[in-house]
């Protein structure tokens, strides 16, 4: 008698096409911390933040205008992130890297989740908070005592410092944007896990990989602008879904 089949299981054509392709390209937004608890940006923010936007808050003009409300907000959410432990899809994800070695991770997500459940080599398209640098002159600010009221000095210039973070009018860093439209441009599989695929270029990348004749699949609760057009969209959250298809590849080489 077959197994009942549960809710998440991988569909077949699905499967084959992942059991074959090595060359992945992984993009992860804030619905991949979601089942962590570290709030999307889509959802309200929680109490004192709930009368803000974080696409208002998360740009070089916030900072400049009010760098203590911006760099508060930045407290906030790393103390958030602090408390927060990865879950079984940032595993998942680490478990199928070392059964595709040519898999590249990009994430949107700033929280080091993945690099803390064993993911080594992830491309921060956005930053990180758990870094800090200078405003003014742009140098890493290792080791300095966080307060948690206002941005404090830059030892270097007496800048202001800021997260290590890219805000909306910022350019990507120059080597992630290369590397994950390089791995965009040659992958057999593109999958979107928990991103609105609203904010570009991070979500340019399905177009250069569709082009490039790769299989595009989505990992998302709710439509995004990238399900009309992925071949397979696997309805659900990151945390089910990725330790499914984590296991049928297990499964395929057992
Ligand atoms: C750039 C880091 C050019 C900071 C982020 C006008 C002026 C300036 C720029 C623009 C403009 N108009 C458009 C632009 C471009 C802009 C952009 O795309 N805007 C959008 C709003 C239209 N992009 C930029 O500004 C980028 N830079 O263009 O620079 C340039 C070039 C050269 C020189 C100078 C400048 C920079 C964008 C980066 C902004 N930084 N984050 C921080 O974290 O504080 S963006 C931030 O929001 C995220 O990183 C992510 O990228 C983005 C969207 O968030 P998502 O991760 O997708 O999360 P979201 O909440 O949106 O959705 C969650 C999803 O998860 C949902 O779909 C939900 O259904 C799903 N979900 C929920 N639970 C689960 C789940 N999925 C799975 N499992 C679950 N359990
Ligand atoms: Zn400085």
């Amino acid at each position: 008698m077959t197994p009942t089949a549960s809710l998440h299981d991988v569909p077949e054509r699905l499967a084959a096409e992942l059991c074959a392709a090595d060359r992945w390209l992984v993009l992860t937004g804030a619905g991949a911390s979601a089942d962590s608890g570290v709030p999307t940006f889509r959802e309200a923010q929680t109490g004192l933040w709930a009368r803000y936007d974080p696409q208002q808050l998360a740009t070089p003009g916030a900072f400049v205008d009010d760098p203590r409300l911006v760099w508060d907000w930045y407290c906030w959410r790393r103390e958030l992130i602090a408390t927060a432990q990865p879950n079984a899809g940032h595993f998942a994800l680490a478990e199928i890297a070392k059964l595709k070695p040519e898999l590249r991770l990009v994430t949107q997500n700033v929280d080091g989740l993945h690099q803390r459940a064993g993911s080594a080599d992830v491309i921060e398209f956005h930053g990180s908070i758990e870094r800090n640098r200078c405003f003014d002159c742009e140098r890493p600010a290792a080791g300095v005592p966080v307060s948690s009221s206002g941005p404090p000095p830059c030892p270097e210039c007496g800048g202001l410092l800021r997260p290590d973070v890219v805000w909306f009018g910022e350019a990507i860093p120059p080597a992630a944007l290369e590397a994950a439209f390089a791995a965009a441009a040659k992958a057999e599989v593109y999958l979107s896990v928990g991103t609105s695929a609203a904010v570009y270029p991070a979500a340019g990348l399905a177009e250069v990989a569709a082009a490039a004749g790769a299989t595009i699949v989505e990992i998302n609760p709710t439509p995004t602008p990238l399900s009309a057009s992925a071949d397979h969209v696997l309805e659900g959250t990151a945390a089910a879904w990725l330790p499914a298809i984590a296991s049928t590849l297990v499964e395929a080489v057992s």
